[in-house]
Formats: C-alpha cells, structure tokens, sequence
C-alpha cells in the first residue's frame, strides 16, 4: 500500500512531467533565417500615447520588437503616410465622424481622425524603435483617394507597393507580422501576405489592436481562416 507522502509525490511528478516544457518555461521553437522577414507595421508617434488615433497599450509593442527584431537579418518597416485632406479622414467628408464609414468606389471605408500626414512628426516612426539593420521602409496611403492598410495592396485590391516583389527578389519565403494595428493594418498584411504565397506568422503580443464594432475578433478570424500562425514572441528564439 501506499501511504499519503508516496501518493502525493508520484502525483507531483506526473503533474510536473505533463506540464513540462512548455508550461514551465517558454519553448522559442521557431528560429527565422535568412529567408524569412520581419515586418513592423506602423509604430508611428500618431498611433502612440498622445496621438491623434492612439492604439491602446500601443507603445508595450516597441521593447517586444526591438527584442525579437535581433533574430531577424531582414526587417521592413511600415509607415502609414497621407496626403493632407486624405479620403480615409472623416475631416475630408462633410458631416462625418471618426470610426463612421463610408461607400468609396473600391468598397467601405472606416474614417479616421487625421493620422500620419506626411512630413509631420505624428508620421515618424517611433524614436524608442531600435532596429539598426532594418533595410527597407515602405509608405502607404499616399494615394489621396485610396488608403492602404496593406502594405502589399492598397485598399482598391490592385495598385502594388512593391513590397511582394521585393520580398520575392530576396528570396523571402517567411515573413513575421508585428506592429499596429492588429485588426487593421497589421492583419491586411497578414492576408495579402498570404496570398502572395508567404508562410505568414503574427507575433500577437508585438501587437495591439483598434477594436471598433468588434474588428479585433473578427481580424483574428479572418487571418485563422487564411492559413496565418498567431505566435507569442517566447515562441520566436532569440540569442542573447
Ligand atoms: C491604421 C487605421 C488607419 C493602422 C492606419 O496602422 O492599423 N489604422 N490607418
Ligand atoms: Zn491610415
């Protein structure tokens, strides 16, 4: 027979053997080389603490990227980048309030408060980002009647930013999607990724989302749907 101490201890090793190793300590299984791409999508000031479309908790993304962003010998970044008066403002519709949409000719849009004009500070990216080796900075939305949430497609479904074709001259098979906003720019990516035929992964905590009218959840589904990997960062290995 077993007495009360024996029982207790096998129970404790079999608890421990099932819980380990991922629960116990972070398993960092994927390790980029150097066909896959990180791509950091919009860390600009106007969607930080003080900008005019602040993403909540926008700036816990900043030290989870510039962490991950050292397994990574190729990164790209995003920076949203409109004309003054742009068709995504609810400013340039009379009437119009931020988060209202509206009918354009390449389907519904979202308005938004005026963000990221081009040349302004709000457009910078942010200061607290450190990724000396990032090689490429795309902008997009600079067409005035057409916003780009994609940084592969703009928002009509057919003008290019190049990014698929550069990605491709690299021999870029995979590419890791962080930044802001999850539901937003940073999932569009995601899907367009996909179907320019990437392995596509999001970093879920080097992201944060908008939520509006439910937009996170329904992102998450879409991306799920397409075949994209939601990742943490602890499963992305990192060297000291
Ligand atoms: C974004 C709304 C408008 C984004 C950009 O970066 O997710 N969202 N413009
Ligand atoms: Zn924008």
């Amino acid at each position: 027979m077993l007495d009360r101490r024996q029982i207790l201890a096998a129970l404790g090793t079999t608890a421990l053997a099932s819980l380990a190793p991922s629960a116990l300590f972070a398993a960092a299984t994927i390790k980029p080389d150097n066909t896959s791409a990180l791509l950091v999508i919009d860390v600009q000031n106007c969607f930080l603490p003080g900008g005019s479309l602040a993403v909540k908790e926008g700036e816990q993304v900043v030290p989870v990227i510039n962490r991950i962003a050292k397994a990574f010998s190729n990164v790209v970044m995003t920076q949203d980048w409109h004309t003054p008066g742009h068709v995504s403002f609810a400013s340039a519709h009379s009437g119009k309030k931020p988060f209202e949409t509206i009918d354009l000719p390449y389907g519904k849009q979202v308005l938004w408060p005026d963000h990221c004009v081009q040349g302004t500070d709000g457009a910078s990216l942010s200061k607290d980002l450190s990724i000396p080796q990032a090689e490429l900075i795309i902008r997009k939305g600079f067409h005035k009647d057409v916003d780009s949430y994609s940084a592969f497609l703009e928002a009509d479904g057919k003008t290019s930013t190049g990014l698929a074709g550069y990605l491709k001259g690299r021999k870029i098979k995979r590419v890791f999607v962080a930044g802001l906003a999850t539901d937003f720019c940073v999932a569009w990516t995601a899907l367009d990724a996909r179907k320019a035929g990437f392995e596509v992964y999001v970093v879920e905590d080097a992201c944060r989302g908008i939520d509006n009218q439910g937009s996170l959840a329904k992102a998450w589904a879409d991306m799920a749907k397409a075949g994209v990997k939601r990742i943490q960062s602890a499963d992305i290995a990192v060297s000291a």
